[in-house]
């Protein structure tokens, strides 16, 4: 299977490409996180901002997770919202394929009250960044979403 990850040189390129698509994506790891990361779509929506929202797993659908990842920003992306719950890869495979900020929503758990959610996101490596919101945070996510989309378009020169 080829590569997904678009290379570098061209990466920056596809976030000036006009789209007519949603500005933001909101992932979960699994259909049992849909009620909490409701809270971010409910947000999102209250703000009229465009999004899509899916649920795609880091460990049961790794292939369709990077290339989600690798073809959000010529899909016209501009903010990713990854919320996942206890080992939860989700945010930061997601920003090992995309040059988009990511947001990433630890779930509360059963088993470790989410702790174990948030330190999976939180710990992300140096170079690849993923801005984690409190256990359950998903309407903060979708603030912050609309705070860096507030910041207006990249302009060429930055690209
Ligand atoms: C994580 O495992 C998901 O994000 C979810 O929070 C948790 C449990 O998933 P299910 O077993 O309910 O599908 O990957």
């Amino acid at each position: 299977m080829p590569d997904p990850v678009p290379a570098p040189e061209v990466a920056h390129l596809w976030q000036a490409l006009e789209s007519d698509g949603p500005l933001v994506g909101i992932l979960m790891g699994s259909e049992s996180d849909r009620e909490v990361m409701q809270k971010g779509a409910d947000e999102l929506e209250e703000r009229g901002i465009t999004f899509e929202m899916q649920a795609l797993s880091a460990h049961r659908d790794p292939r369709g997770v990077a290339e989600y990842a690798s073809t959000a920003a010529l899909r016209g992306l501009r903010v990713i919202i990854a919320g996942a719950g206890k080992a939860a890869a989700l945010p930061g495979v997601v920003a090992a394929y995309t040059e988009l900020p990511v947001i990433g929503v630890p779930i509360k758990t059963s088993d470790l009250g989410g702790m174990d959610s948030l330190l999976s996101i939180v710990q992300m490596p140096p170079g690849v960044p993923v801005a984690c919101m409190a256990i359950n945070g998903a309407r903060n996510a979708a603030i912050f979403a609309a705070k860096i989309l507030a910041q207006g378009p990249p302009a060429a020169a930055e690209m």
